[in-house]
């Protein structure tokens, strides 16, 4: 064998990427890491190197990338003003357990531990927020880091990893041997395990399932999917993971988040065995950890995680099984199904209770949500949909239905400003799906932009503003513990149509429901990206209530 051809770190890093899959990464650049972006130009026709107008952009759409491909996102960005950008996006992809890398290029060695310019202490700063964070000193072991790296993203409780690159040993040579792709393992559930479940199965008058969490696969949801079916169980899905059952399944028993139904609550809260597959159960699925409660839920709760270290830890479960959802929903849908169970009705009630809670309502103004998201149902069924953080997502998650794996795209976080990325992420990676983003008025500005990337990339995405002139959520809470005393909500917007046609983009504003469809339409047809501004009724706070119903209701509280 004849011996490895040395390499510039950069270089020797980026090869790593390519031996385990990347065919995409996201960047604002900087002057640490030359040699990185050096290396990307030799690989150019392999890796699409995405370039991101804020590196809070670049890492959400790293993050979006993970979520939607089950492979690492990838994301690089300079030292402490472009780590620190980049570090919401961390924090998405840690709370939502999406595989993701966040290379960070960093002061030389030599000028370490003296503040030197922009120099932060990463290993802390990191500590808390990622699965792992560690610097690669030496440039002989970047393919070894480099596969650890992928290794620990995409196995167990997958999460996001920061890998920090000091900028005198990027531009070292090495002559070193490539490492092998890596391999992710996962988890199976044992036979034993399997019995047990179905023992508590056959014990039970009100079973229902949840589904959350990452690591799912179309094949996973299709194979929990006959599973449910054939036990005649009814699912909810965890907050922002509504798409891992279609929501046009009759099985579906809606989604168990924020602003949940409150019958399904009921229901999961009164579910005397509650099988949980890849959620971790955190506290927006929990109604704050009311419907089940830590550290012994009232429910015999069968929990079922890709990583040990999460049972148990919140929630004491009857019966806990280390298994990735992919093995455990294989396994399930082999089980022999419980004969004529007690429960049986329970599918029909909780989908007509779904149905009830999803059905179309008046609010107030010329603008109905229901009918502008119905719209989309019909025309847009199949699109991959995103939103950041704020109540313009209810209308969404209240009124869209999700058609299966992978169609939402949303932080568990509740991060603002993550809709816009991940819709540019997404069309990047899936140019053939159609991309929709939901975003507020305050939540767009955050990452609006990104549309810059979007009409770079020609990723034609349509963004769909909530345009209420506030931070209507916090304007809410407002109303509801200090009613009439606004204060730091509301919100003087630009132009949202003028900003999309100054960025090469298509800009239309929609102030009654009828001009959606042309709209969105005309879109649609340019093949850009483009914005549609929703004039939204600053009244219609919720499909449920007003922002006048609300402050009188506060008022009236003793
Ligand atoms: C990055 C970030 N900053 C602040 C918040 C707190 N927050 C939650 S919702 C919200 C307001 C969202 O406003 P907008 O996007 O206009 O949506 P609306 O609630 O008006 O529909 C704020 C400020 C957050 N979740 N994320
Ligand atoms: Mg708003």
């Amino acid at each position: 064998m004849s011996a490895p051809k040395a390499r510039m770190g950069g270089r020797l890093l980026v090869d790593q990427l390519v031996i385990h899959g990347a065919d995409c990464a996201f960047t604002v650049p900087g002057e640490s890491f030359l040699p990185v972006l050096d290396g990307f130009y030799d690989v150019r026709d392999k890796v699409k190197l995405v370039t991101c107008r804020h590196e809070a952009g670049a890492a959400n759409m790293a993050e979006a990338y993970g979520k939607l491909t089950n492979r690492p996102g990838l994301c690089f960005v300079t030292r402490g003003p472009g780590a620190t950008q980049a570090a919401v996006g961390v924090h998405t992809a840690f709370q939502d357990s999406t595989p993701m890398i966040l290379f960070i290029g960093d002061v030389g060695a030599d000028f370490r531990d003296r503040e030197a310019f922009q120099e932060v202490n990463f290993l802390s700063m990191f500590q808390p927020l990622a699965k792992w964070v560690e610097r690669i000193d030496d440039v002989k072991r970047i393919p070894e880091y480099i596969a650890r790296a992928y290794q620990i993203a995409t196995s167990g409780r997958r999460g996001p990893v920061v890998l920090v690159l000091p900028e005198d040993m990027l531009s070292q040579e090495a002559a070193v041997e490539d490492v092998e792709r890596f391999t992710p393992h996962e988890a199976h559930p044992g036979s034993d395990e399997l019995l047990k479940l179905q023992k508590l199965l056959a014990s039970a008058k009100r079973p229902m399932a949840i589904l959350g969490g990452s690591g799912w696969t179309r094949e996973a949801c299709n194979d929990f999917q006959r599973f449910a079916e054939a036990n005649a169980l009814p699912v909810g899905c965890a907050f922002r993971f509504q798409d891992l059952l279609d929501n046009n399944h009759p099985n579906y028993a809606g989604d168990v988040g924020i602003g949940i139904n409150p019958i399904l609550a009921e229901r999961v809260r009164t579910a005397d065995v509650l099988l949980v597959v890849g959620a971790r159960l955190g506290e927006m699925t929990t109604s704050g950890y009311t419907i089940i409660e830590s550290p012994v839920p009232r429910q015999k709760l069968i929990h079922v995680y890709a990583a040990g270290e999460e049972l148990g830890r919140v929630f004491q479960p009857t019966l806990g099984i280390v298994a990735s959802p992919v093995a455990f929903a294989r396994a399930a849908a082999a089980l022999t199904p419980i004969e004529n169970p007690p429960w049986k009705g329970s599918v029909e009630e909780a989908k007509a209770d779904f149905n009830a809670w999803s059905a179309r309502r008046e609010i107030p103004g010329r603008v109905q949500m229901w009918d502008v998201v119905d719209y989309l149902n019909k025309h847009a069924p199949d699109a991959i949909y995103t939103n950041g953080a704020g109540n313009f997502a209810t209308w969404l998650h209240r009124f869209h239905r999700y058609t299966g794996f992978r169609s939402q795209l949303a932080p568990t976080s509740g991060a603002m400003g993550y809709g816009v990325p991940a819709a540019v992420a997404a069309k990047i990676a899936r140019p053939e799906r159609t991309v929709i983003c939901f975003a507020g008025d305050g939540d767009f500005l955050m990452s609006g932009m990104e549309l810059a990337t979007a009409v770079q990339y020609e990723a034609p995405i349509v963004i769909v503003i909530l345009n209420n002139g506030m931070y209507g959520t916090i304007r809410m809470h407002q109303e509801k513990n200090y009613p009439g005393r606004v204060s730091g909500t509301e919100l003087v917007n630009p132009h949202f149509a003028a900003y999309a046609r100054s960025f090469g983009a298509m800009g239309e504003i929609v102030e009654d429901t009828a001009q959606f469809g042309p709209a969105f339409e005309r879109i649609v047809a340019s093949k850009k990206p483009g914005i549609i501004d929703i004039h939204l009724d600053p009244q219609a706070i919720t499909p449920n209530t007003t922002l006048d119903k609300i402050r009188a209701a506060a008022v009236k509280k003793p």
